[in-house]
């Protein structure tokens, strides 16, 4: 941290809550910010790390009508799944809290208040597309209609995905509301807006000068989206769910939510630090910094930092960390077409495992390129890395330590030169992490953490401790110690990734670790019992596997003197971490293996969906082809079709056609004869489906012989785009023979 800062804030995307939050958001947003967060309080810097749902915006109010259910239940829902899941992997927030609570309504209010009341938006009055029915205003999202340019009956107001033009509402021929079908009228409406065009000299000189050290990927979009040149960007919207405009003549508006939303990091901490939010609000000596997934970079480097400056007395953020996507066995991540992992699947199928998805989804991370989850890779990372080199290591030393010493770190009696040469590999290993986590390159941090347990493998490995044991104890007293403390520098090491395994590692050390200050008791000014209150006024977060502030050892008694705060960042690669005559705790496994069938059953859930999604997709095509129309044929005259004899007729028998799977043979009573048809309908028709139906035949066509069978006439058929055909019957049974014309 650069000297200016004495503290830092970290943010994580709020997630919107419309839907469980899946692994593209785990690896771009929540994972590598606990990281972050995790690594700092072990480093003992004074951190808070921020949260909370997002439940304002169409998609909600779309889903809720979709349900026949009240927005507030969608977000209830939500918000409780992803708030239990994201705490079940141990994403260790401060506060975790929603943007449907008081503190942020009053908040965010405010905010747009000062702003208004200070003269900083511009207002307009535009005509929008208003659904008379539903009565609510359209986004362009919500109306479609026939593309101009390729005919696509579906186009979306903004976009036709079929050919891919950009359209405006003004181009879709037929539009429709998508909420009541109903065609859209437009509105005269008044909106505010952010002049975010007077702030880009301004933006250009603070992100394209002051922070060359974004990542490329962020610094590259916020290049093009300035060069672009920016305009100003309505902050208000026509609709019922969201924060009321606060201000006279906007009745029935609020606030877009992309104007509450980040506003909503304030309100949350504000919620937890009633007293004591502002310094890290306000006060230029904390370091803010967002973690957001890449779809988010304009609103947290440009919109946000706009709103913040143009209020006056915020702090901007330090840097904005993003990730690209992350995709799913070669395909995108699509919640709709329900191509994704759940975390509350995960949570649910893979208990005990959370540390291998964060490990997983670490070691993959799309840090500079879309890259692929795979469950393969997740079989093999896991029992190949977490099980085989480091689960293994820490096993080896433990068990070998209970069997010949009892339990209790043995003094380093005998050492040798690989002993001083192996652990003197760690403290590089740990300059690599840190540089690494600093500079946000979680991956290459993992494989620095993961070169340290490689490091002990190895070193056990070459010495064989089980074997020196038949002759040399003091020796194999050595080997141990140094294999101890390596397990000690793991345990540190991998914290801020696999903070479950580091939990049981430090139960099996016997050890407790200081991982900093705990804000999530608020500054207490409030009473605790008021976190952890579940409603809308917020919910302080309490992550399992956090191991925060822990002052007793795990059997519950206190940490004698010299023992507390024993495992903090600055002890990694230190000497001596575990002083010799340490009891150590129960050897337990820290991984399991997983299993064949156990990846094979969640590749088959993914089959199972693409299946489905295939089944759809074709029944569509299906479906648009049998709306296909033939165009008309060319004119006939009225004599032509008088040539054409047509009747009504029953059929008295139906039979297959030998040898054929197309053809029946019918016998009909014409009201003049009684003959035989042969008609390709029988993939269509069984036999007993036709007696005794009145159907209309060409009578007069020339006779053939098909199959053998002379056949007289032609059924007539009606036949739809997709090929399905149906035979014509008059409205109400006629005379046989009855003239169609
Ligand atoms: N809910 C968008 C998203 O989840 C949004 C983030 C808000 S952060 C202030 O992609
Ligand atoms: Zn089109």
């Amino acid at each position: 941290m650069k000297k200016e800062f004495q503290r830092t804030l970290v943010t994580s995307a709020l997630p919107y809550a419309n839907g469980p939050v899946h692994i593209g958001h785990l690896a771009g947003v929540y994972v590598p910010a606990d990281i972050y967060v995790r690594y700092l309080r072990l480093k003992g810097e004074d951190v808070l790390f921020v949260c909370g749902s997002d439940e304002h915006g169409v998609p909600i109010t779309i889903r809720a009508r979709k349900e026949g259910v009240t927005p507030q239940s969608i977000v209830d829902r939500y918000h409780k799944i992803i708030k239990d899941s994201l705490s079940a992997l141990g994403c260790n927030f401060d506060i975790y809290s929603r943007t449907t609570s008081k503190v942020h309504e009053k908040n965010a209010s405010a905010f747009f208040k000062k702003l208004y009341d200070e003269g900083k938006f511009t207002s307009k009055e535009s005509e929008q597309y208003f659904d008379p029915q539903a009565k609510v205003f359209l986004a362009d999202r919500y109306i479609t209609g026939t593309c101009p340019h390729c005919g696509n009956p579906d186009a979306y107001g903004d976009q036709c995905e079929k050919c891919g033009s950009t359209l405006s509402p003004e181009e879709l021929i037929n539009p429709k509301s998508k909420l009541s079908g109903a065609q859209p009228v437009k509105v005269k409406t008044k909106h505010w807006y952010l002049p975010l065009n007077e702030y880009e000299p301004w933006l250009r000189d603070w992100i394209l000068e002051q922070h060359k050290e974004w990542k490329t990927n962020v610094y590259g979009q916020c290049k093009s989206w300035l060069d672009a040149h920016l305009e100003p960007r309505a902050v208000t919207r026509d609709l019922d769910w969201g924060i009321p405009v606060p201000v006279d003549g906007a009745e029935g508006k609020v606030l877009y939510v992309w104007f509450d939303a980040p506003i909503g990091y304030i309100s949350n901490t504000q919620e937890l630090l009633p007293k004591d939010w502002q310094k890290w609000w306000k006060d230029p000596t904390t370091r803010l910094v967002h973690f957001i997934g890449k779809d988010n970079i304009v609103f947290h480097c440009i919109v946000f930092p706009s709103m913040l400056k143009a209020e006056g007395s915020y702090i901007l953020p330090d840097n904005v960390p993003s990730n690209e996507f992350l995709n799913l066995e070669g395909d995108k991540i699509s919640t709709s077409r329900n191509w994704a992992v759940w975390l509350n699947d995960y949570i649910h199928d893979f208990p005990g495992q959370e540390d291998v998805l964060r490990y997983v989804l670490c070691a993959n991370a799309p840090e500079t390129k879309d890259n692929d989850f795979t469950w393969k890779d997740f079989q093999q990372r896991n029992n190949s890395e977490l099980v085989a080199i480091f689960g293994n290591f820490v096993n080896r030393a433990v068990v070998l330590t209970q069997k010949y010493f009892g339990g209790k770190v043995p003094a380093d009696l005998k050492p040798e030169q690989i002993d001083m040469d192996t652990l003197s590999q760690i403290p590089a290993c740990r300059e690599r992490l840190e540089d690494d986590i600093e500079n946000f390159h979680f991956r290459e941090a993992l494989k620095e953490a993961m070169n340290i347990a490689r490091i002990g493998n190895k070193y056990i490995s070459d010495t064989e401790p089980w074997k020196v044991a038949k002759t040399d104890l003091d020796r194999t007293a050595s080997i141990l110690n140094t294999s101890l403390q390596i397990c000690a520098d793991l345990a540190i090491a991998f914290e801020p990734f696999t903070p479950f395994a580091c939990e049981k590692l430090r139960n099996i050390l016997n050890v407790g670790f200081w991982a900093g200050t705990d804000h999530r008791s608020g500054d207490g000014s409030v009473d605790p019992s008021h976190f952890g209150v579940a409603g809308t006024d917020g919910e302080n977060f309490f992550a399992p596997g956090s191991g925060r502030a822990i002052h007793t050892l795990p059997d519950g008694s206190p940490i004698p003197a010299d023992m507390s705060n024993i495992l903090s960042w600055d002890k990694l690669g230190g000497e001596d971490i575990l002083p010799a005559g340490h009891q150590l705790g129960e050897a337990e496994l820290l991984f399991q293996k997983i299993e064949d069938s156990v990846v094979e059953a969640q590749v088959k859930k993914l089959n199972d969906t693409k299946a489905a999604n295939e089944a759809a997709a074709e029944k569509l095509v299906e479906e648009e082809a049998a709306k296909k129309v033939e165009p008309q044929k060319a004119e006939c005259t009225f004599d032509d079709f008088q040539k054409m004899d047509i009747r009504t007729a029953t059929v008295l028998s139906a039979e297959k056609v030998q040898k054929s799977d197309k053809l029946l043979k019918l016998t009909i009573d014409t009201g003049i004869d009684q003959r035989v048809i042969v008609s390709g309908i029988a993939k269509t028709y069984k036999p007993e489906d036709l007696v005794g139906k009145q159907i209309c035949i060409l009578a007069n066509l020339k006779p053939r012989v098909i199959f053998g069978i002379e056949s007289k006439g032609m059924i007539l058929m009606a036949q739809q785009g997709d090929g399905k055909m149906r035979f014509i019957t008059p409205a109400e049974v006629l005379v046989n023979g009855s003239i169609v014309g």
